[in-house]
């Protein structure tokens, strides 16, 4: 190969063979390159590409799973395993077309939180933290809390792409918008966490009045040896009411958590791993969507989704009713969704409840530019963008804006981005729909579900709808 690089070299005035250099070297060559290639067959180059995205040199790599993992399966930059003609045409583009070698650059740069010095420490004293979780008490043949958990994440690079992609559509469109799912990394769910405490914030006590009276029932309605499912679990405070149950009952329970919060389903799991010894426990880090895959996954007894909260609210009705029907498709006849719906109501009790007096609400919503601005090197300035919350009574649902408060321009360097407000212009962040109890049977029944049993609180401001599939 060496003699073939250096015969290259003589007959090619553009083609330089540097040889082996230590890494340092080849780090510094690299980050004066304007673009790497990687020609993998099989795996082995994830530092190499690692290393390229640090430096926001972008790379035109073959499609081996191990690139597509790290840069996403629409990367513009892959070229067939093998094909040189392909990646003739891939470098002969990124010379002559400025636009493409600026697209690959500014995927490659919205990746670069991925390979933060950072990220990968917190990375690694997750890993040690999980390893490290203490023994549970109890006869020496039990499992170890390690034992009983296992966590999946699937597709987290590709979430990093799509923060940034999410925040370029949203803020270039008009009116300008972002999605509120981008609320919940770790700062967004502690502060979700200190909203579900706050006086004006019914909603979480409303739900754990029913499920304190009810969970009794619901548990006699499945037969031992049942899964339990929860879509967007957060930090489980209700759930526990349906464990112990369980746990009371059959001495042992399977339990699949999924959330969008990596650190939040950590911190929950690991609490209930360390107090309950009968606990197996699945974790999904994930998207409702990825979440789709483990519904269908036979666990060998019938299963109890759960999706409490009312987290349906944050979705549009027609969206909702599709998710649920997607969840109905993966349900057997024995299987349930249990569903947390908040209810219609004067706009006195509502409006507080998304706007406190304490501002944790404000916060938890001027969290998504602080995120911007960790994750993308964007310049919100947050005094300037206050939060506002309206009750929309013919839509039924709760909107939230951040709204600039004087004329400005804002970056955001990692999507090479300058997004200019007017005085007044609002970001649109949150939609939080409300439901009559005829919207809910409506609801059910565009998802092919029927309603079972459905519970008030005693104030009659939340409901709590057992579902089962339609046949
Ligand atoms: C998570 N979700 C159901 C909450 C809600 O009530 O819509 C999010 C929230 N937004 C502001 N406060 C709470």
């Amino acid at each position: 190969m060496k003699q073939q690089a250096q015969a290259e070299m003589e007959a090619n005035p553009r083609y330089q063979w540097l040889g082996e250099l230590p890494r340092g070297k080849a780090l510094r060559v690299l980050a004066r390159s304007r673009l790497h290639v990687l020609s993998s067959q099989l795996e082995g180059g994830a530092s190499a590409l690692c290393e390229a995205i640090a430096c926001g040199v972008p790379t035109l790599a073959s499609r081996i799973p191990g690139s597509v993992g790290i840069l996403g399966p629409d990367y513009p930059g892959y070229f067939p395993v093998g094909d040189t003609q392909a990646l003739a045409g891939l470098l002969y583009r990124a010379e002559t077309d400025p636009e493409f070698l600026q697209s690959l650059h500014a995927w490659c740069v919205q990746l670069q939180p991925l390979a933060d010095p950072a990220r990968e420490r917190e990375a690694w004293q997750r890993l040690l933290d999980e390893m490290t979780i203490p023994q549970m008490a109890g006869p020496a043949a039990a499992p170890s809390s390690l034992e009983r958990f296992t966590l999946v994440e699937p597709g987290s690079a590709a979430a990093a792409v799509d923060f940034g992609r999410e925040v370029r559509a949203g803020l270039t469109g008009r009116p300008k918008r972002l999605p509120c799912r981008f609320f919940y990394d770790r700062e967004g769910s502690r502060f979700f966490e200190t909203i579900c405490e706050l006086p004006e914030y019914y909603l979480t006590r409303a739900e754990q009045e029913i499920l304190a009276e009810r969970a009794g029932d619901v548990v006699s309605r499945f037969p031992n040896g049942a899964t339990l499912i929860e879509l967007g679990s957060g930090s489980a405070a209700k759930t526990r009411l349906l464990i112990e149950r369980f746990l009371r009952r059959d001495g042992r329970l399977r339990y699949v958590p999924v959330d969008i919060s990596r650190s939040m389903l950590e911190e929950s799991t690991r609490a209930l791993l360390e107090e309950f010894a009968g606990l197996e426990i699945l974790a999904v880090a994930g998207e409702y969507q990825q979440a789709l895959a483990h519904l269908e996954e036979s666990f060998g007894g019938p299963k109890l989704i759960l999706w409490l909260g009312s987290n349906v609210g944050n979705l549009d009705r027609a969206e909702a009713a599709e998710f649920l029907h997607s969840v109905r498709n993966r349900m057997a006849v024995a299987d349930r969704l249990l569903v947390g719906i908040d209810l219609r109501k004067n706009r006195s009790i509502l409006e507080p409840a998304y706007d406190d007096a304490q501002g944790v609400t404000a916060q938890f919503n001027r969290n998504i530019l602080a995120r911007i601005n960790r994750e993308l090197d964007g310049q919100f300035d947050l005094r300037a963008f206050p939060h506002r919350a309206l009750y929309n009574e013919g839509e039924g649902r709760i909107e939230m804006y951040l709204v600039s408060a004087i004329s400005q321009t804002v970056r955001i360097t990692a999507l090479d981005l300058v997004i200019p407000f007017e005085a007044g212009e609002a970001i649109h962040t949150e939609n939080s729909y409300k439901y009559s109890l005829r919207e809910i049977g409506e609801l059910a029944v565009a998802a092919g579900l029927c309603v079972e049993c459905q519970w008030l609180d005693t104030g009659g401001r939340f409901s709590l709808n057992l579902l089962a599939p339609g046949f």
